[in-house]
């Protein structure tokens, strides 16, 4: 398998942990999403992602994947162990839910792409932009910490996709100074991933392209 990656993506770094934990041997392709306005913006990446965002997964058969979360259950799918959503349908609407309130909520908000919008486009300053990314961090790990229990990962005693977004968003909160004093559960689910090697492997420090 062929990943389109960049080392500080975190919907990239969710697809690195899934395809480590399922032991699937894969290859990175590099696509530098800063240099020269973003290398995911040049002709040859739209023709692998139209969408011009990483991941994107090219399989064997030469099928390319978009989507971080599409990428995860298609991986589970074709490598059932261990696997990354529980069988009963309350408890995998339950992972869902965290991962989407993560990937969907949180993400899509701090992603460089509207960050570019609200410097380029719109003028803001980057103290504004600073608090724009905070503020949705904010609001939506306080929502996370209300709704986990983590024993130790997010969902349970197993790994679950919802802690493949989990990590990655920790990573980028951390990264960008956003306080976490305040959710000692999030903080404790993701020090409980980081522990296993899956997580360990995927982290952006570690990957072929990282700075
Ligand atoms: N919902 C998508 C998000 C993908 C995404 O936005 N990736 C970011 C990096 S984390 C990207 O490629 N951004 C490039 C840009 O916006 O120019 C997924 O989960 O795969």
């Amino acid at each position: 398998m062929k990943l389109y990656s960049y080392f500080r993506s975190s919907a990239a770094y969710r697809v690195r942990i899934a395809l480590n934990l399922k032991g699937i041997d894969y290859e990175t392709a590099a696509i530098h999403l800063v240099k020269d306005g973003g290398h995911n913006k040049r002709p040859e990446f739209r023709t692998i992602n139209p969408q011009m965002r990483v991941p994107a997964l090219m399989t064997p058969a030469g099928d390319i994947l978009i989507q971080s979360l599409a990428i995860i259950e298609y991986l589970d799918e074709i490598h059932p162990e261990p696997p990354l959503l529980p069988k009963d349908p309350i408890a995998r609407a339950k992972v869902r839910a965290l991962a989407e309130l993560i990937a969907c909520d949180i993400h899509p908000l701090n992603n460089i792409g509207p960050l570019r919008y609200l410097k380029n486009t719109l003028g803001q300053e980057q103290s504004a932009i600073d608090a724009w990314y905070h503020h949705w961090v904010l609001e939506g790990f306080e929502a996370l910490e209300r709704l986990i229990e983590p024993a130790p990962y997010l969902c349970g005693s197993e790994v679950t996709m919802a802690d493949l977004c989990l990590v990655p968003q920790v990573f980028n909160a951390r990264r960008l100074k956003v306080p976490l004093d305040k959710f000692p559960k999030i903080v404790r689910a993701d020090a409980a991933c980081l522990k296993l090697p899956a997580f360990e492997r995927a982290r952006p420090e570690k990957q072929p392209d990282a700075e």
